[in-house]
């Protein structure tokens, strides 16, 4: 019985501790860039200043744009796109100007 006992406790630990790992990504901004972007550069430098976490995606991979696409619904392609709290949002500026609404 303890054979068995032993792997399912462990089992269900790493199960827990990945569905952990995947709410907190699901929390942080998630982040669309491409590089040598400056507006994505300015979104990145006040994260990086406020201590906000954020998931990069480069939409140079034409995988990573299509899902960028469906992220945004409309027909825009420009960057930095986020999606923050859930909500999707472009323009760097209003990107900026929500998080620090949320800031505290
Ligand atoms: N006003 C926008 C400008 C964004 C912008 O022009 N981004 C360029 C890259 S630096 C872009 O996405 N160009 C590709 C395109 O227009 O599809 C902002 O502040 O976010």
């Amino acid at each position: 019985m303890r054979f068995l006992l032993i792997p399912a406790v462990v089992f269900l630990s790493v199960l827990m501790s990945s569905r952990k790992q995947g709410n907190a990504n699901k929390d942080k901004m998630q982040l669309y860039v491409i590089p040598g972007c400056p507006f994505c550069e300015k979104v990145k430098r006040f994260c990086n200043e406020n201590n906000i976490e954020y998931q990069l995606h480069d939409v140079t991979n034409p995988l990573i744009k299509e899902e960028m696409i469906e992220a945004r619904h409309n027909d825009k392609t420009t960057v930095p796109f986020a999606v923050v709290d859930g909500k999707p949002m472009d323009e760097s500026d209003a990107i900026i100007a929500y998080l620090k609404t949320r800031k505290g």
